[in-house]
């Protein structure tokens, strides 16, 4: 660990002079795109942050208060594996790739290109939230996941940088240079372009959203390419928090919603939020979360798996057969205004595999919301819509769905979309409660307040010093 390098690393960068130069020339660049596009309003205020220190399970991290733009980002690698070997596809069992194999080039750096525009892309989705914090728990919360997405842009950013030569380099200038929601320059998938710009939002994100980057990471943490399976298997360690803090946000947005409804069954009348709209803001996420495992059917998922490049989640745990080519996988396809199943080679299912391990970790999520109201005596359940519903990407994109995954036509659906999506109005009134609460100990009324603190510390604790 060289922690007190200007770039703490366990890569040996010191070793490298000429990518220590190249990274601490982008350095600056970074720190600027932090200053204009990090979080706003809160840049000289110490938070309560945790650290990446080391890789171990035990003790990676250092809590301590600390400036943002003092956050010391770095390059943390998990120990390589010895005689580590490409763990799937066509090159199964053959050493793995310490180099970007030539052939593999272009599809290694837009798997890596497209992971790496995610980061930055949603700390400028969240940029403004701070303003608006529910309490100093949950403002810490925001800052904590914000710093760490800006370290997973400098894990990829180094790869691109140590395996990728010039355009490698570009590639690394260009994800500073793209913005969210910006028309001339957007970010890479939708997801990334879409406001989260009230904490129902920043909830529903950080719960489906950053879960993707769970699934996502797990498949290239198999990678046979291992420096980036070792760099993902560490971010999944941080991405923990950041589903956490998602999870257990809605969870407590719908426990007080319940505990307000005991007061009047009207909840705006007590300013709670009613659970049509959180149902709504689950169905807007989840859809659109939906969309970043790719098409149904896609060569792209068939090539990266044959080339050993990223795998299916828990790869090596889950599965016997590693190659793949011999199963298929049947999905439900429209066909002259028609659901019909089609059997599809395994390979080219393989986003709907890992689309499917997703929707099965979201349910979990659903299950637990739903407890918070059995426990507070209500009967009103949530739901996951079909994975059909609101679909921008793959073979469900440009036909219309109802949430139980009926295919309907343009007008049906028309007419219902302010049932099952936001409305400005939804909107306008979860923004209309978004008011600060930066009192020590105090929390919005519109939430209930977290079971516990942050490492040992009690929810009444000072987590940002205003
Ligand atoms: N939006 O074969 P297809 C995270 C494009 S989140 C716009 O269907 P493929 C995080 C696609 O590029 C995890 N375009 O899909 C979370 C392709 O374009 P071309 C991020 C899309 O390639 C919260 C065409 O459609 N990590 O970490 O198999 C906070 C057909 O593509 C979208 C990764 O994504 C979309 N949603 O799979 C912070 C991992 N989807 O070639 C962080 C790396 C597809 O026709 N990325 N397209 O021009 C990948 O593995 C793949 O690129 C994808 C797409 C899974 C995203």
């Amino acid at each position: 660990m060289n922690l007190y390098e200007r770039i703490p690393n366990n890569v040996n960068l010191s070793e490298d002079k000429r990518l220590q130069r190249a990274l601490e020339k982008w350095l600056p660049n970074f720190l600027s795109w932090w200053h204009d596009m990090g979080p706003e309003g809160f840049q000289e205020k110490d938070v309560w942050l945790r650290t990446a220190i080391d890789v171990g399970s035990e003790g990676w991290a250092h809590f301590d208060y600390v400036k943002m733009p003092d956050y010391r980002w770095g390059i943390f690698l998990e120990p390589a594996e010895p005689d580590a070997k490409v763990g799937f596809g066509d090159n199964y069992g053959a050493p793995a790739y310490q180099e970007v194999p030539g052939e593999f080039r272009n599809a290694l750096r837009r798997i890596i290109v497209t992971q790496g525009d995610t980061e930055p892309a949603s700390v400028e989705q969240q940029r403004r939230l701070g303003a608006t914090c529910p309490s100093l728990y949950d403002l810490r919360n925001l800052f904590q996941v914000n710093v760490e997405e800006g370290r997973h842009l400098w894990a990829m950013v180094y790869l691109l940088h140590a395996y990728f030569g010039r355009d490698g380099r570009d590639e690394a200038d260009a994800l500073l240079e793209r913005r969210s929601g910006n028309p001339d320059k957007p970010r890479i998938l939708e997801a990334f372009n879409q406001p989260c710009d009230d904490w129902l939002n920043f909830y529903a994100f950080t719960m489906f959203t950053d879960r993707d980057g769970k699934y996502q990471l797990s498949a290239l943490a198999e990678s046979g390419f291992e420096p980036l399976a070792r760099t993902c298997r560490f971010m999944l360690t941080e991405e923990a928090h950041h589903m956490f803090v998602g999870d257990t946000g809605l969870s407590r947005v719908v426990k007080r919603t319940a505990q307000l409804m005991k007061e009047n069954e009207d909840v705006r009348e007590v300013g709670g939020i009613p659970l049509e709209i959180i149902q709504k803001y689950i169905n807007f996420w989840f859809s659109y979360s939906l969309d970043l495992f790719g098409g149904e059917i896609s060569s792209n998922s068939a090539d990266f798996f044959a080339a050993g490049l990223k795998g299916r989640f828990k790869e090596q745990e889950q599965y016997t057969d590693h190659v793949a080519t011999e199963g298929s996988f049947t999905m439900q396809v429209v066909e002259n205004g028609k659901l019909v199943p089609r059997e599809v080679p395994l390979r080219n299912a393989l986003n709907e595999v890992l689309r499917g391990e997703y929707v099965k970790d979201c349910e979990k999520g659903l299950a637990r919301w739903n407890k918070a109201l059995a426990d507070e005596g209500r009967s009103e359940r949530l739901s996951l819509p079909n994975i059909r519903f609101h679909r921008h990407v793959g073979e469900y994109a440009g036909h219309y769905f109802d949430t139980e995954g009926k295919l309907i036509s343009p007008e049906e659906f028309e007419a219902k979309k302010s049932v099952w999506l936001p409305t400005i109005e939804d909107r306008e009134y979860v923004r209309s409660l978004m008011k600060p609460v930066t009192e020590v100990g105090k929390i919005a009324n519109w939430i209930a307040p977290p079971t516990s603190g942050i490492k040992g510390k009690p929810f009444e604790f000072e987590y940002v010093r205003l």
